[in-house]
């Protein structure tokens, strides 16, 4: 009896961790089946790359395909689903995916580089919705850089929590980092 006891924790144990297991892989972005791309036609990015200025709206954004993750961030008020295209399908629209770097502009003035591996390695979205909905300046929108922070623990490294650039409208393809 002792002896099942015993071996029943153990499962328990196992049982439990393999969940957790599975509840972190099922933190990298999914295709967001659920959400109709916008319709709104109007420029809200600027994209610069070598090949000149590309201007996109929310319809054509979510044009190139969304994705969505439930994912923890630096702020726990920000916690929650997010849906976009990928950053690194915006950059090939724009023919910017093998820049060195890009250095990503906010509407209050804050910029910050974004290194090439960054997109390649991670599937970082380029947010256009919270919970399902388009958002509004005053939640960070319309366009906010989310990295896939419960998928690795290097995430949370605080190198990435300055690359997280909310209230964003345009896009620099840098030559160097
Ligand atoms: N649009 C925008 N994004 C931003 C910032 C900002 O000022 N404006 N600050 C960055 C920096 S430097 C950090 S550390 C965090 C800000 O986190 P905090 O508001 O908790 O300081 O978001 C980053 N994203
Ligand atoms: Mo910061």
């Amino acid at each position: 009896m002792r002896l099942f006891r015993r071996s029943f924790s153990v499962i328990f144990v196992l049982v439990v961790s393999l969940l957790a297991t599975g509840q972190l892989h099922a933190q990298a972005p999914k295709p967001a089946t659920g959400i109709v791309p916008s319709t709104q036609t109007q420029p809200v990015l600027m994209l610069e790359g070598p090949a000149g200025k590309v201007h996109l709206s929310l319809a054509e954004l979510e044009g190139l395909g969304l994705y969505e993750v439930r994912t923890s961030t630096f702020w726990p008020e920000d916690d929650g689903n997010y849906a976009g295209p990928l950053l690194r399908s915006v950059l090939t629209h724009a023919g910017m995916e093998e820049a060195p770097a890009i250095r990503v502009h906010a509407r209050d003035g804050f910029s910050q580089l974004i290194p090439r591996e960054d997109w390649e390695k991670w599937p970082v979205l380029l947010a256009t919705r919270r919970d399902g909905q388009i958002m509004r300046p005053r939640i960070k929108g319309p366009l906010r850089i989310i990295y896939p922070r419960d998928m690795a623990p290097e995430l949370a490294d605080s190198v990435y929590r300055l690359r997280w650039v909310w209230l964003v409208e345009r896009i620099e393809a840098k030559a160097k980092r």
